[in-house]
């Protein structure tokens, strides 16, 4: 019998709005509650991808916005060939830190690159692989950089303008609007989680929303303590 295809999840959203941080939590769940899943992360994630992410983030000689785009391609067509579609095949559910939509906020609307050059390079890099959810942690501009600036150093995209991380920002707000949505199918369906509570709530208006959505792949079998 073939093996039903996984689900791939996609956490979103600006620079420290918490992805990470609820991306190893919904992680741990699904550990708990016998879920196969993997976690890979944009830029990197494959040995080519995380030379490709040292090269993107850290300071070093700067390069056009062209070359910003195809270097974070160059890492999702990677990732994507070598690792999530195998994964899908196995019928494992992928948690992806960024894809797609962060190409759209940050080289389309921050960097004003043409949007339907970039979404063919995408279409290209993804063999026009659709995430089937992605959650959109919003958290303001500058709750999301206080977390960061706490962290240390900005890293090379961090350090750019404040001009340019309110278009982003903008950006992401765009991406809840169900018109914004219908016009942009290689997106897939988005759905907004308010990411400004403690940890423990975000991680739970997470999970509330996969339950509702997959409720045979999501919830807790019964007789689980998860
Ligand atoms: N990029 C990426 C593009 O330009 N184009 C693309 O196509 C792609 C894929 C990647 C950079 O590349 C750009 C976007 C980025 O600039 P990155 O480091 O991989 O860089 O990603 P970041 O989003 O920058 O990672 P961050 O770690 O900064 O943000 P996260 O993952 O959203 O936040 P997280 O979980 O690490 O949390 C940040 C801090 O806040 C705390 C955490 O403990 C941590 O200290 N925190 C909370 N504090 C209070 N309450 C909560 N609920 C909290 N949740 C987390």
């Amino acid at each position: 019998m073939t093996k039903a295809r996984g689900k791939l999840i996609v956490l979103e959203g600006a620079e420290g709005v918490g992805k990470t941080t609820q991306l190893r939590r919904l992680a741990d769940t699904l550990t708990a509650r016998g879920v196969p899943h993997r976690g890979v992360r944009e830029p990197g994630g494959t040995a080519i991808g995380n030379q490709i992410r040292h090269l993107l983030l850290e300071p070093g000689p700067g390069f056009s916005a062209r070359t910003e785009a195809l270097l974070f391609m160059a890492s999702r067509a990677e990732l994507v060939e070598t690792d999530i579609r195998p994964a899908l095949a196995r019928g494992e559910v992928v948690l992806a830190d960024r894809f797609f939509l962060s190409t759209y906020a940050y080289q389309i609307a921050g960097r004003g690159l043409s949007e339907t050059e970039v979404t063919a390079a995408n279409r290209f890099a993804t063999g026009g692989l659709v995430p089937d959810l992605t959650i959109l942690l919003r958290l303001s501009v500058a709750a999301a950089l206080a977390r960061t600036d706490s962290r240390g150093a900005r890293d090379r995209i961090e350090s750019a303008s404040d001009d340019f991380h309110h278009r982003v920002a903008e950006a992401f707000d765009r991406f809840a609007e169900p018109t914004w949505q219908r016009s942009h199918p290689e997106s897939g369906p988005v759905m907004a989680v308010d990411a400004a509570g403690s940890v423990d709530e975000v991680a739970a208006a997470v999970l509330t929303t996969l339950e509702q959505t997959w409720p045979e792949t999501f919830r807790p079998a019964v007789g689980s303590h998860s």
